[in-house]
């Protein structure tokens, strides 16, 4: 594990040779500073001995350089150089190379001829805990993860994506029995029994694509799997094979499904085809992220691709669709055309979460869809664009690229990359996507690269300023008032504020409304705003209008009218009437806030907003089993998020706004309990009609709906009386419940009322979840999350758990990230005492982990209880021994 007292490092990264800086603190590399290499390395083979307590890795490259010095990155704590050799000839350590913590440099190289390099390293998989390069996961199964400086830990390379080789040969060797299953990227060229030791074996594989050491990947492991097969528009036979421990293989149905679904979207949707006759998936319980996507050889956390009705809630089946997508789009955006350099990332992330994000779409409802991913942007994006870590999608600086996997590089990424969409229309960005790809296919290029691809398919379209989102961190406001003029126009003027003063080009999608009647008058218009303050002007109009701004949240800012006189009446006439469902959603949503915000301490109530609240309530209540639309319906009906609200606050009591929010929620289900029950019978009734438990749009939609109102239902519980009532509901809904979904909704309300039927449903629950991590883990979560006086100490007792391991990443979110999101237990002394414990004793295991796991301290200052948040960082600051990722973190957070 890398730390901050390490000396000195030379790393191919940007070519900076620090190896001669004075200081100990960890290095930033800057995007500026970009290099070109001066070699290149062409070919690559790989001999690769499994042992768990000594595994050796031969790398043979085929090289050419124009400098006679050439430096490889390695890292000297988890692999061991045994020996170099150039063209077949031993080299010596001091006079022909040189070994540093983060480097190997070799001299005397032949110029501009290729030669041969070869190394042999070892390393101990068993004792890499932080789940980078090559380790073991809980079941003993070997796997790597390389993305994004994995490979330095596995051998000594110039591991960066602009260095692409054809990996020629990769010969996998381990003890057959344990290790059955033996794979990489491409194809398998041979396998079989090792002549000196039968108990042996081995497998070759080949891939015809070159490519870059990020996306390499190897497995290998005792694996049951799913096959099935897909052919392409052009005729190519693709087998597919999906991976996992073999009592698992039962839950791998869906992921095939969508796996195949996600391929003939691409073909039917940007004319994409896959390029190889295998694609396989291989499911890791213990893993850093969501999946990655190695050619040809996806790797996938447990949680994004196993599922199965009995275990998986409807959301976890939705991210198990999107995230198996994700990871094949990829092929295209970030395999066959990859990142020059790491601040490219969202060169690849940004395009390929926009593909993910259309997909499901396309496969669920687009409008669902849409609010949930404004949701989970506000929830995330936002709160750190306005915080330490705020940078722009294409960061200007890092000390650890793994802390730049962000919501800004990816979800904002994806916005930005909508907003080309949405100012180009869909045919223009195909036309862009497809030229962007066939001038870069086999290359490792830049954002500017994609701009100009977008820019040359479109020449009538000027995207000049639309480059600035790039460099612009922060989230932009936009502001507006409208004009009517009895000459029949309407006058909407905009103003944009951003975190540097200059425009940005703001694509504002706005249609009109008819004053009287609530008809839409003007049908969708992009305006493209490029200037701090524009006015557009509409004409012929018959009468006063009502603009509907923003619609589909066509741009990732915030919207504020200029004039607050009567906002609340506007958003309750755009709830009512506006044709575009992602505004009416929102504007009831702003209705939410504002009344939540009216309840916290020191605020008056005010009636009117709350008559808004209650008539658009009422309304979505009475028709929500009108149409199909439930989803839509238990999104209206759902408040913002916590982590949505604080986003508005300049000061934040996260206690106090919790209290507001469950006012808010307390009063509504109070106004309306009697329709709630009525309309919560209704839906039971609906959902008992269909005997087997379905996983279609509509059938989500019911039970997301139905679960939205048992929420509310279960939230009164002022009296003893009320809490038997609302533990009754919640004990019933668990108990009938047909699959997970339900289940967890039942579960997680019982949790924060204080009855006796909790703890029974708890150990019921644990017993289900014997033998599965991935239920296990909900088990976790259900009572991190739990709202009662004691969370805290349940929490701290179930840290104890002999089920609570820190070596599984998904145990510890599940627990650690579930306390963080709680605010009755995380935001006291003793919760942030807890958190700063935690991390240290992750830190030393898992760098990756706890710098994700740090980041609910770092908007501090934004807190009532904010020192007591800083000195957390303080103390984590002050440890000798601190991983650079953490160390990023935390120092920005107290910059
Ligand atoms: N590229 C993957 C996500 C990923 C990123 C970093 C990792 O390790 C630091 C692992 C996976 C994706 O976008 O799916
Ligand atoms: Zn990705």
């Amino acid at each position: 594990m890398m730390t901050v007292c390490h000396l000195s490092t030379t790393s191919t990264n940007n070519n900076q040779n620090v190896d001669s800086l004075p200081t100990s603190k960890p290095i930033e590399v800057f995007r500026k500073d970009y290099q070109p290499l001066p070699y290149k390395v062409d070919t690559i083979e790989l001999d690769i001995q499994l042992e768990p307590r000594k595994t050796t890795i031969t790398t043979q490259m085929t090289i050419t350089s124009s400098s006679q010095t050439m430096t490889l990155d390695g890292d000297r704590d988890v692999i061991q150089l045994q020996q170099v050799e150039l063209n077949g000839v031993l080299l010596k350590e001091g006079t022909d190379y040189q070994v540093t913590a983060s480097a190997l440099t070799l001299f005397q190289l032949p110029l501009h001829t290729p030669f041969q390099l070869t190394t042999r390293v070892t390393t101990i998989p068993e004792d890499n805990t932080e789940l980078s390069g090559l380790y073991q996961d809980s079941s003993g199964m070997y796997c790597t993860q390389m993305e994004a400086m994995g490979f330095r830990r596995f051998t000594y390379m110039a591991d960066r994506p602009d260095q692409m080789a054809t990996f020629a040969r990769v010969r996998i060797e381990a003890d057959a029995h344990q290790y059955p299953i033996l794979l990489s990227n491409g194809n398998l060229v041979e396998q079989g029994s090792c002549e000196n030791n039968t108990n042996r074996h081995y497998a070759i594989w080949q891939d015809p694509f070159p490519k870059p050491t990020y996306l390499f990947a190897m497995v290998a492991g005792n694996l049951g799997v799913l096959q099935d097969s897909y052919t392409t528009k052009s005729g190519r036979h693709v087998d597919l094979q999906i991976f996992a421990e073999p009592h698992q293989t039962h839950l791998l149905q869906y992921a095939m499904q969508s796996l195949k679904r996600a391929m003939q979207w691409d073909e039917d949707r940007y004319g994409l085809e896959y390029d190889l006759d295998l694609y396989n998936i291989v499911a890791v319980d213990s893993f850093n992220m969501g999946a990655m996507e190695n050619k040809g050889l996806n790797v996938f956390n447990t949680a994004y691709v196993l599922a199965d009705p009995a275990t998986a809630t409807d959301t976890d089946f939705e991210r198990v669709e999107s995230v198996i997508g994700h990871e094949y789009f990829h092929n295209w955006t970030g395999n066959r055309v990859t990142c020059r350099d790491w601040f490219q990332l969202t060169l690849k992330e940004g395009l390929t979460v926009f593909r993910d994000q259309e997909f499901s779409a396309d496969m669920n409802s687009a409008a669902v869809n849409r609010i949930e991913n404004v949701r989970a942007l506000r929830g995330r994006q936002f709160a750190e664009d306005a915080g330490p870590m705020a940078h722009p999608i294409r960061p200007e600086s890092y000390i650890s690229m793994d802390n730049f996997y962000t919501a800004t590089v990816y979800s904002k990424g994806a916005e930005v990359i909508r907003m080309y969409q949405t100012i180009l229309g869909v045919e223009g960005f195909n036309q862009g996507l497809k030229l962007y790809l066939e001038r870069h296919d086999g290359q490792a290029v830049t954002c500017d690269d994609f701009l100009q691809a977008m820019a040359d398919a479109n020449q009538d379209i000027d995207l000049t300023l639309f480059r600035r989102w790039y460099s612009t961190p922060g989230t932009p406001v936009v502001k507006y008032r409208g004009e009517w003029n009895e000459n029949g126009t309407y006058q909407l003027h905009l103003e944009q504020e951003t975190s540097d003063g200059d425009p940005l080009h703001i694509p504002v999608s706005v249609g009109l409304l008819d004053h009287a009647t609530g008809k839409e008058v003007v049908s969708t218009q992009v305006l493209n705003l490029k200037e701090s303050q524009q006015t557009f002007t509409f004409s012929d109009l018959a009468g006063p209008v009502v603009p509907s701004i923003l619609r589909t949240f066509s741009a990732p800012v915030k919207l504020v009218p200029l004039e607050k006189d009567n906002e609340s009446s506007v958003l309750a006439f755009l709830a009512a009437h506006d044709t575009d469902g992602f505004n009416r959603w929102e504007a009831v949503q702003r209705l939410y806030t504002s009344l939540i915000f009216h309840h916290l301490p020191s605020k008056e109530e005010s009636s009117s907003t709350w008559n808004y609240v209650e008539q658009a309530f009422a309304r979505t209540l009475d028709t929500c089993l009108d149409n199909s639309d439930y989803s839509i319906s238990a999104y209206v009906l759902t408040l913002p998020s916590e982590s949505t609200l604080a986003e508005e606050m300049d000061v934040i009591d996260p206690i106090g706004l919790h209290q507001a929010r469950s006012t808010v929620k307390q009063q509504l289900a109070r106004r309306f309990q009697s329709v709630l029950m009525e309309k919560y019978s209704a839906l039971t009734e609906l959902l008992s009609q269909t005997k087997e438990l379905k996983f279609d749009a509509t059938s989500i939609g019911l039970r997301r709906l139905r679960n939205v109102l048992l929420d509310y239902l279960c939230s009164l519980k002022d009296t003893p009386e009320e809490c038997d009532q609302a533990a009754q509901w919640a004990m019933n809904h668990y108990q009938a419940a047909t699959g997970m979904t339900d289940q967890m909704a039942g579960l997680s309300a019982l949790v924060s009322i204080d009855n006796p039927f909790r703890q029974d449903a708890l150990d019921q629950f644990y017993q289900q979840a014997v033998g599965n991590s991935l239920v296990l883990n909900k088990w976790f979560t259900v009572q991190a999350l739990a709202s009662t006086p004691t969370s805290l100490e349940t929490i701290q007792k179930l840290y104890q758990h002999p089920d609570f391991t820190l070596k599984n990443p998904n145990r510890v979110r599940a627990l650690v990230g579930a306390f963080t999101m709680n605010a009755v237990a995380f935001h006291q002394p003793a919760g942030y005492q807890f958190l700063g414990d935690v991390l240290l004793e992750v830190d030393a295991l898992n760098p990756q982990l706890s710098s994700r796991l740090a980041s609910p301290l770092l908007p501090w200052r934004k807190y009532v209880s904010g020192p007591l948040m800083k000195e957390q960082l303080e103390r984590l600051l002050a440890q000798p021994k601190l991983s650079d990722d953490l160390y990023e973190i935390v120092s920005r957070g107290l910059k």
